[in-house]
């Protein structure tokens, strides 16, 4: 069986861009892959986030894996801080990784052009997320299109360093749906939908009010020819809408486009809020039943012990390999 990996940060309310472009996508590879899912709450610590808020975040985000359908008697979930291996490991590869390439990372230029102060974790991060992915040897790494350049970096690394030590990492390859890999801000469809944004106008959150978020659908800008038709370029707002509608019902953007021919946006908006509405409900119910009790708890440990074990395996290794150690 391939493997695959990947995770997401508890930086924020897990966002309908995350539920499309990451959540969704696990659920349907579970049966095919031997996968690990984690969160990654060594990577929120690049931005400060309120310790009471953190701690939330990271409850749900566990939970809505879960309530969306990932069964973790399929799947290894775990929570990354829980394996210190993936620090360490981080340290030996960021001592490979050069300066220039991380600072062409599109996410760590965004972040500084916008004059925020930031923290040299944001820099550096790629380096750690190469040591999430190589740890576990995936084949596959899926990810939206904004993590698409991590994963070409972990590339390279686990590249530079089978070469310089020999053969020690699987070469994993970034997977990027055609469809819902970068859902856009309804707002501002030329941005993208995500968890650190303030206003959130745009942004629709997996456990807001489902009447609220059918709103958000309702008022999302479009533009003002009237026509259901796909054109990222041309119509980006219509376009982000026919993607969310064709993630949530299976069903391709053409048949969408054909069945609202001559047919007018509020419609067209009122269908896919319902079919939101649905989705959402759904999640939410099961969401609630979880995060009662001490069964979270008990997920994160069952993960836990299978991913230290890898990761003790693979550190080891590593650690021969490089000759930090006394033993051979
Ligand atoms: N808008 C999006 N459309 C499709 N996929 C998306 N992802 C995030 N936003 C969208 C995918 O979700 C996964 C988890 O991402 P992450 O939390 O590790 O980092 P991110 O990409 O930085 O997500 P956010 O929501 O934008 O978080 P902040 O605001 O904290 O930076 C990844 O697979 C990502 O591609």
């Amino acid at each position: 069986m391939k493997k695959m990996l990947s995770g997401i940060k508890p930086t924020g309310r897990v966002t309908l861009g995350n539920y499309i472009g990451a959540i969704k996508p696990f659920v349907s590879y579970q049966d095919e892959y031997d996968m690990y899912i984690f969160i990654a709450n060594l990577h929120s610590m690049t931005v400060y986030i309120e310790p009471k808020e953190l701690r939330k975040n990271t409850k749900d985000l566990i939970a809505l894996y879960i309530a969306a359908g990932l069964d973790p008697n399929k799947v290894t979930l775990f929570l990354q801080s829980d394996i210190l291996e993936h620090a360490q490991l981080g340290w030996y590869l960021g001592c490979m990784v050069g300066m220039g390439d991380l600072a062409r990372m599109t996410q760590y230029k965004d972040k500084l052009a916008k004059n925020e102060s930031i923290g040299a974790g944001i820099f550096n991060y790629p380096s750690l997320m190469s040591a999430d992915i190589l740890m576990y040897d995936p084949d596959f790494v899926p990810v939206g299109e904004d993590q698409k350049q991590h994963v070409e970096l972990a590339r390279d690394v686990a590249e530079k360093f089978n070469r310089r030590y020999s053969d020690t990492f699987t070469i994993p390859q970034p997977l990027t749906a055609k469809v819902g890999g970068r859902i856009m801000d309804l707002q501002d469809p030329t941005k993208k939908m995500s968890k650190s944004d303030e206003a959130g106008k745009g942004c629709i959150y997996i456990l807001d009010d489902i009447a609220v978020s059918k709103k958000k659908i309702m008022s999302a800008v479009t533009d003002s020819d009237g026509i259901i038709a796909f054109d990222r370029t041309n119509k980006p707002g219509i376009s982000n809408l026919l993607e969310i509608y064709s993630i949530l019902t299976d069903r391709t953007i053409q048949d969408i486009v054909n069945q609202y021919l001559g047919v007018g946006y509020g419609v067209f908006k009122k269908d896919l809020a319902e079919i939101l509405g649905q989705e959402l409900t759904t999640i939410q119910e099961r969401y609630q039943e979880i995060i009662k009790g001490s069964y979270l708890d008990d997920v994160l440990l069952q993960g836990a012990t299978v991913a230290r074990n890898i990761a003790r395996k693979k550190l080891a290794k590593v650690e021969r390999k490089i000759g930090i150690t006394i033993k051979k």
